[in-house]
């Protein structure tokens, strides 16, 4: 049988750089990737100077947004990634266990979970996002309930475990915490005594804190 060698290898001499902003989809990365304990350098975009949009972020990114991971590799060639999803997703693969479970079940849990955050609360909001500046009200508050009320439904997750995805930390708490810190001011905070206690648990987690400053530049 032939062994098929992968294209390329990965290695601790690789070097990392996170291209983003202070936006949600920038601080998963950059938590995720404190969470991981893999050593990046952030560089800070200019979103509302366009620089997205310039020649050279173009080159890295042709939608022109962030975040964008660059790795370069110990053998010379270059690794990009956008979609912050998909690079959280990388770095699971890059740090087995740290980022999500190995078990199974387990894992499939909290993949369920990663996916609930990102379809019926992060795409909702976006779309509300995306309709609050033509002045579409209506469908921009419509699109932002739905968000909230998955944010409520979340409560019921931990009912049966610690964190969003079960018993440790996972990419799914990263998805929730995300979001839910940005419509932190819009929750019912008092009819949800778990989500709270998880979300300040969250707030002070050592990596979550360098991941949320890691584009105080
Ligand atoms: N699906 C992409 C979304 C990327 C995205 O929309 N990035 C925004 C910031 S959160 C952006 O670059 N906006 C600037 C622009 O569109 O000009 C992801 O998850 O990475």
């Amino acid at each position: 049988m032939i062994a098929l060698e992968p294209m390329s290898q990965t290695s601790s001499r690789d070097r990392y750089s996170l291209y983003g902003a202070k936006t949600g989809n920038c601080f998963r990365v950059a938590i995720g990737l404190e969470e991981a304990g893999i050593e990046y350098t952030p560089i800070v975009v200019d979103l509302m100077g366009g620089e997205q949009r310039g020649h050279a972020h173009r080159s890295l990114n042709p939608m022109g947004k962030v975040p964008v991971l660059a790795v370069n590799r110990a053998g010379g060639e270059r690794f990009v990634l956008t979609q912050s999803n998909a690079i959280l997703l990388h770095l699971d693969q890059l740090r087995p266990g740290l980022l999500l479970p190995q078990v199974p079940d387990e894992r499939a849990r909290a993949l369920e979970r990663f996916m609930f955050f990102l379809t019926d609360v992060i795409g909702p909001n976006h779309g509300a996002f995306k309709l609050r500046a033509p002045n579409i009200t209506h469908g921009s508050l419509y699109l932002e309930n739905i968000a909230l009320r998955g944010i409520d439904y979340s409560e019921s997750f931990l009912r049966e475990s610690k964190f969003i995805g079960g018993s440790r930390f996972s990419l799914a708490d990263i998805v929730a915490f995300t979001i839910i810190n940005s419509m932190r001011d819009r929750i019912d905070w008092p009819n949800m005594p778990r989500l709270a206690k998880w979300f300040r648990e969250v707030t002070n987690r050592p990596a979550v804190v360098r991941g949320m400053n890691a584009f105080d530049l």
